[in-house]
């Protein structure tokens, strides 16, 4: 996968081509019944026939769908387009019943077996890793406030230039990834450095629909993560930044007012720190 982009530029294309087989690997559980694919698909396309009768599609806008829907497969933009414009629907309704931590979605640029390291841990990273420094730290407990020993904290995200590594070029394998095991009291320490703002990429097919649209293409600075313990459902969430830019207007609709951090200097001048505890629904 790494290979595949190393001699390559960032483009749509090539973060698509690595999202698509990353998603291929991940296979499908579903065995979702005959009635129900019925009722969904027939619903869906119901949806559409409606739109097109309302609005008195062209065959020229047709056309155009048609033409579009093609290089979304084309670049690879599938998972791109669904997690941005889909999944936080579906994020909601599996996670209703939750009175644990709030969620939000994984988004297309997850990588399971990231490094395992100590509760506390500096993530993998380059010499001199651009980005203000940051130490996010917290506690994992049950919803009966018991902490959760040896709970794991996945956490990837993006660099200074919003760039995931496995979904660019010339960037580390493992690059700002890792699985940090917490302590006996749940508790984990994080050192890596705060990510940009991030912009889907713009010369691909879901840049054409956006550009077509007037929208824009930005996603707040985020960090990702999935928090997990035995017994427990797996927690997958994002974090935000206080006042950062696209906090009030994320492209893919992810934030919510749970999940916004709002770091502070460390004393010592170096970077920012914030805490930010977990809190885990039995399974
Ligand atoms: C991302 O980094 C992301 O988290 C989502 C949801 C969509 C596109 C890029
Ligand atoms: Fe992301």
């Amino acid at each position: 996968m790494t290979s595949q982009l190393s001699d390559q530029q960032a483009t749509a294309a090539a973060s698509g081509a690595a999202a698509t087989e990353r998603f291929q690997q991940k296979g499908s559980a579903a065995d979702t019944s005959p009635e129900r694919v019925d009722l969904l698909a027939g619903e869906v396309l119901k949806a559409v026939h409606d739109t097109i009768r309302k609005h008195e599609v062209t065959y020229a806008e047709y056309d155009a769908l048609k033409a579009w829907l093609i290089q979304v497969g084309a670049d690879g933009e599938w998972p791109l387009f669904l997690d941005v414009w889909v999944e936080h629907v579906v994020e909601e309704v599996a996670t209703s019943d939750r009175r644990g931590s709030k969620g939000t979605i994984e988004g297309p640029y997850y990588v399971p077996d990231a490094p395992r390291l100590p509760a506390e841990a500096t993530l993998p990273m380059r010499d001199a890793e651009p980005g203000t420094p940051l130490l996010f730290q917290g506690e994992v407990s049950s919803v009966a406030g018991q902490p959760l020993s040896g709970a794991e904290v996945e956490i990837w995200h993006a660099d200074d230039d919003g760039y995931y590594s496995q979904f660019a070029p010339d960037i580390p394998e493992w690059n700002l990834r890792g699985t940090v095991v917490a302590d006996e009291q749940g508790r984990f320490k994080i050192h890596t450095v705060q990510p940009a703002p991030y912009q889907i990429p713009t010369d691909g097919a879901c840049g054409k629909l956006i550009s077509a649209a007037g929208w824009h293409a930005w996603r707040p600075a985020h960090l990702h993560l999935k928090v997990s313990a035995p017994g427990h459902q797996l927690l997958t969430a994002q974090l935000y930044f206080a006042g950062g830019e696209h906090v009030a207007d994320d492209i893919a609709q992810a934030v919510k007012p749970e999940l916004i951090l709002d770091p502070a200097p460390k004393p010592d001048g170096s970077g920012n720190e914030v805490t930010y505890d977990f809190v885990l629904d039995p399974e």
